[in-house]
């Protein structure tokens, strides 16, 4: 899977909701009620990772969850950030 170009990246962000680009990835703070809801998401958010084999970069801190995306294998970003950015959004919508 090739990087996307600069101009493709621009066209992408505004595909997805919340985001920002930062230092050659996309970017994300959740929000949640309390931990547990927190770690619910994540955990759906892992299985979807897992059946695309596309991992996030992330930490949380009790209610909070900080989410980096980028394709490791490519030192850029590709379709692949894009489509799990997208799962997010749909998860926490
Ligand atoms: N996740 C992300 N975010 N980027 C990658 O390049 C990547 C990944 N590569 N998950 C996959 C796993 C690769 O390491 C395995 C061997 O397919």
């Amino acid at each position: 899977m090739k990087a996307l170009s600069e101009t493709e990246i621009q066209e992408k962000m505004s595909t997805i909701d919340g985001w920002d680009y930062q230092n050659n990835a996309i970017h994300t703070t959740l929000e949640f009620d309390n931990f547990k809801d927190a770690f619910s998401v994540m955990t759906r958010i892992a299985f979807e990772a897992e059946k695309m084999n596309h991992h996030p970069d992330w930490s949380n801190v009790y209610n909070t969850l900080t989410i980096s995306l980028s394709t490791h294998d490519v030192d850029g970003l590709t379709e692949k950030d894009f489509e799990l950015a997208k799962i997010i959004d749909a998860l926490v919508s």
